[in-house]
């Protein structure tokens, strides 16, 4: 099938998803909406992230696609159920992948999940998890300042690491061998995270697990495209498109990526 898969998310941090596409499914063609006029929403309400949700769902949908990706984690975490009921094609959201990856990879049942607030407060991995093993022990920690420490650059930095251990402090006791991190923008905080958590926790990437579920859906729908002609990725943001772009291209490698203005 030509149609692209759809892929949406507050703002570049969707692209950490799109990564692991362009990976793993070469062949797919792609577009993408970042609402980086309106990013973050981690502390936003509820009926505004479904708002926003749905306004990049619709967006999306007339021009056509053959699935949807909600990238965003809290956008996941409130809008997955009402964008589902809207539309025909298959929805799917990055928290059931990565709770599903967790419960995998844990022995013992005890799970910690680092997120933004909105997806903390909404209790959406901790449903995920107990719906998939009800004994589960689910310990969620927000963590406010991980997407700031990310979009000012400092990620790299030596500063960033005693901001992630000063965030991190909120699980110290607790006794848990798998990770979740539960925000498109953590894995580029991947080795800070892990420096300060005990050396045999398990880190599970919601991003990494969410592929696996786009390529069951393709394949048995039959949806995949059989041409290995490769497209490029288009690329819609509601905000500036320059700054967009050098995030993408050095994200992921795209020379002139295709990146356009659109308001939703
Ligand atoms: N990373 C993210 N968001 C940003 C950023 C960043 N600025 C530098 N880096 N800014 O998210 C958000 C503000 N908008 C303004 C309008 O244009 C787009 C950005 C994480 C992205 C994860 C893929 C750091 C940085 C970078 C390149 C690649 C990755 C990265 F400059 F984290
Ligand atoms: N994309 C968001 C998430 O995964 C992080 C950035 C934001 O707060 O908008 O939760």
């Amino acid at each position: 099938m030509e149609a692209p898969i759809g892929v949406i998310d507050s703002g570049v941090g969707g692209l950490t998803v799109v990564k692991e596409l362009l990976n793993r499914l070469p062949n797919e063609p792609i577009v993408y909406i970042g609402d980086d006029a309106r990013c973050p929403y981690g502390p936003r309400s509820t009926q505004e992230v479904r708002k926003f949700t749905m306004e990049m769902a619709t967006a999306l949908s007339e021009t056509g696609i053959k699935m949807l990706v909600i990238a965003c984690n809290t956008a996941t975490a409130v809008a997955l159920d009402e964008v589902r009921e809207h539309f025909s094609f298959p929805v799917i959201g990055v928290i059931v992948p990565g709770a599903r990856g967790a419960v995998k990879a844990s022995k013992t049942g005890d799970i910690a999940v680092l997120g933004t607030v909105g997806t903390i407060k909404s209790h959406a991995y901790d449903d995920a998890i107990h719906a998939l093993l009800p004994s589960a022990t689910v310990h969620p920690l927000a963590c406010p300042d991980f997407v700031p420490i990310v979009e000012s650059g400092l990620y790299k930095s030596e500063n960033a690491s005693g901001i992630v251990k000063k965030g991190l402090a909120g699980l110290v006791v607790k006794d848990f061998d798998v990770a979740i991190l539960g925000c498109t923008h953590y894995p580029l905080l991947q080795n800070h995270i892990q420096a300060h958590l005990p050396s045999d926790v398990q880190i599970i990437s919601s991003a990494v697990e969410t592929v696996s579920d786009v390529e069951c859906i393709l394949v048995s729908r039959n949806i995949e495209r059989d041409d290995s002609r490769r497209v490029a990725p288009i690329f819609y943001t509601t905000g500036q498109t320059e700054q967009f772009l050098s995030i993408v291209e050095d994200w992921l490698a795209i020379d002139k990526p295709d990146v356009r203005h659109i308001i939703l």
